[in-house]
């Protein structure tokens, strides 16, 4: 880096004291030689600095322009730059934890592996086609099964994060049910900190649901508080009331708020009747308590919007109850974030599958069942973005002894 002095090419004029690096090509992050100029902040001085710039010949970059510049010139592959994309999109720290292991590299190298196991496999098959007559005799078919099978495991590991990797984006829908009155909205409000919701002490407000995403660890939360349960609501109060069922029947868990533990048992039927979500069961307003009333709350967890009481609790009751369905991030690996990366495998899982099909049933002649493994390869090199077709040739020659 180098300090200069940045001067208007036409005027002359001195526009700001800034820093100059080079990155000679390939060593930049596009490949290319790349120059970057370092200015002061603020309005006026980009400002000036730019339209110079632009006087002298330059553009400004398109959306995601140095990025596709680094694919296209080799410098990192396809799956590196959704992982770039996704970490700057990331709204959740779970989502920033999917982002920066796929750029570790991480899901790109188990690609690549999928992608020379099926090569191996074309290549048991190409050296069956083209040297028939051999001493080694037909291929062992074990040999075959064995690989496919041990691909298909994997690529079927791989499919099986779109959950995490959903819940990760999303969040675990985390619905507030309960009489009006309860202190739903209220229990909201305080588990986000910030006033988003209309509290009001007359009943039937909340007709709407209300969704809110809290970035909790190690997976978010989709919170929503729904219009009460009522049995007699008004209209417009009803089509809030089917609203609520709605969410309810898609909720994981659903949180039944009351202040008894009659109205918690009350709406704890109703909801069961509407899904299989799992229920935390949660006292409110537990402020007003006095020692007389204390006793009949029993054992429930016990919450209050006003002082605070028990919402760590509940934030980790429910975070308890979604790590038991879904895991930790941890015990993941990594996650296929990428809808074009999910497509891309479930292509390669299909085309083995009808290969598998073919190959044992026997059903096709051999370089008939071998299109499929062609298409599997073809479906992996685009999930990478490498295309290669000498691959196999290469892999012949390597791993038989042909030479005669
Ligand atoms: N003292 C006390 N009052 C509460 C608490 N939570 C809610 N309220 C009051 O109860 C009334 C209804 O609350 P609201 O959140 O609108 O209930 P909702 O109908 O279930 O959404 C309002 O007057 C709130 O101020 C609490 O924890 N303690
Ligand atoms: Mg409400």
């Amino acid at each position: 880096m180098t300090r200069c002095a940045v001067h208007d090419p036409v005027t002359g004029r001195h526009l700001d004291d800034g820093l100059v690096v080079e990155f000679p090509a390939p060593a930049s992050y596009t490949g290319e030689t790349v120059v970057e100029l370092h200015c002061h902040g603020g309005f006026s001085v980009p400002a000036a600095v730019e339209s110079a710039l632009i006087r002298a010949g330059a553009r400004p970059a398109l959306a995601g322009e140095f990025t596709e510049r680094a694919v296209l010139n080799g410098k990192i592959d396809l799956v590196t730059a959704e992982a770039i994309g996704e970490l700057i999109d990331a709204r959740t720290r779970a989502m920033h934890r999917a982002a920066i292991q796929s750029l570790s590299g991480t899901l790109v190298r188990q690609y690549a592996e999928l992608r020379s196991e099926v090569i191996a496999v074309e290549a048991l098959l190409a050296f069956d086609i083209d040297f028939p007559e051999e001493d080694h005799g037909p291929i062992g078919r074990e040999l075959v099964d064995g690989a496919v099978v041990r691909v298909e495991a994997r690529i079927a590991a791989l499919l099986a994060t779109a959950p995490a990797a959903i819940l990760g984006r999303d969040g675990a829908l985390v619905v507030l049910a309960g009489p009006t009155n309860a202190g739903k909205s209220s229990l909201l409000n305080a588990m986000v900190g910030e006033a988003r919701v209309i509290v009001s002490d007359e009943p039937g407000t909340t007709r709407d649901a209300v969704e809110v995403l809290l970035d909790t660890d190690p997976w978010p939360i989709r919170l929503v508080d729904t219009a009460g349960l009522r049995g007699d609501a008004g209209v417009v109060e009803r089509l809030g009331i089917a609203v609520s069922e709605r969410y309810l029947g898609g909720a994981d868990i659903v949180v039944v708020c009351a202040e008894s533990p009659e109205e918690i048992a009350r709406i704890t039927t109703r909801v069961r009747a509407l899904g299989d979500a799992a229920i935390v069961e949660v006292l409110t307003k537990n402020d007003l308590w006095t020692p007389a009333t204390a006793g009949i709350h029993g054992a429930a967890l016990s919450v209050s919007a006003v002082t605070g009481h028990g919402l760590s609790a509940l934030r980790d009751t429910i975070l308890a109850i979604v790590a038991a369905k879904v895991g930790r991030p941890d015990d993941q690996g990594p996650l296929v974030t990428s809808a074009r990366q999910r497509a891309a495998l479930e292509t390669a899982r299909d085309e083995l599958a009808d290969f598998r099909l073919a190959w044992r049933e026997g059903v096709l002649p051999t370089p008939v069942a071998a299109t499929h493994l062609r298409a599997t390869i073809h479906a992996l090199d685009h999930l990478i973005g490498a295309v290669d077709v000498d691959a196999v040739l290469a892999r012949v020659f390597s791993t038989f002894c042909v030479g005669k």
